[in-house]
């Protein structure tokens, strides 16, 4: 069973609608091990997107529902979303709830709402998110390209 599907902490929550995965009563935005598996959530999230490596690019783009995803194939945030979420923070889940407590970060457009299947997959969704919440990188000098 996929891991969304299951329900760590055992509270009839399963995980992708859990605010707090691991049920330690912090929320799984601000927990450092959402899922409680004694494994950072940066460690966790690197360690599954290794696992992604060879992953086709999903050139239909979520286009025919979805088939491209359904048969494997990923976008670029998808490589962000699925790595966190056996992480336990399912950033899906987090714009769709941002969205209803600022939806003014997000662009006004009326197809662009929780409603549309894309809408946590949209690249500029995810920046907005990360900029209302502090979550861009101020100095990036330091960063380089990864290595395989
Ligand atoms: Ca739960
Ligand atoms: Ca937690
Ligand atoms: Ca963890």
């Amino acid at each position: 069973m996929s891991h969304r599907y299951k329900d760590t902490d055992k509270d009839r929550v399963i995980n992708m609608y859990d605010d707090d995965v691991d049920g330690d009563g912090v929320l799984n935005i601000y927990d450092d091990d959402a899922d409680g598996d004694g494994i950072l959530n940066i460690q966790d999230a690197l360690n599954n997107a290794k696992k992604l490596i060879g992953r086709p690019y999903e050139q239909l783009t979520g286009e025919y529902r979805d088939v491209g995803f359904k048969f494997g194939g990923i976008v670029c945030i998808d490589l962000i979303n699925l790595s966190y979420e056996k992480a336990g923070i399912y950033f899906e889940k987090e714009l769709r709830d941002f969205f209803n407590k600022k939806s003014e970060i997000f662009r006004n457009k009326s197809w662009n709402n929780p409603d549309d299947r894309c809408f946590a997959r949209r690249v500029e969704n995810f920046e907005a998110y990360c900029r209302a919440n502090g979550f861009i990188l101020k100095d990036d000098k330091n960063l380089s390209q990864g290595i395989l």
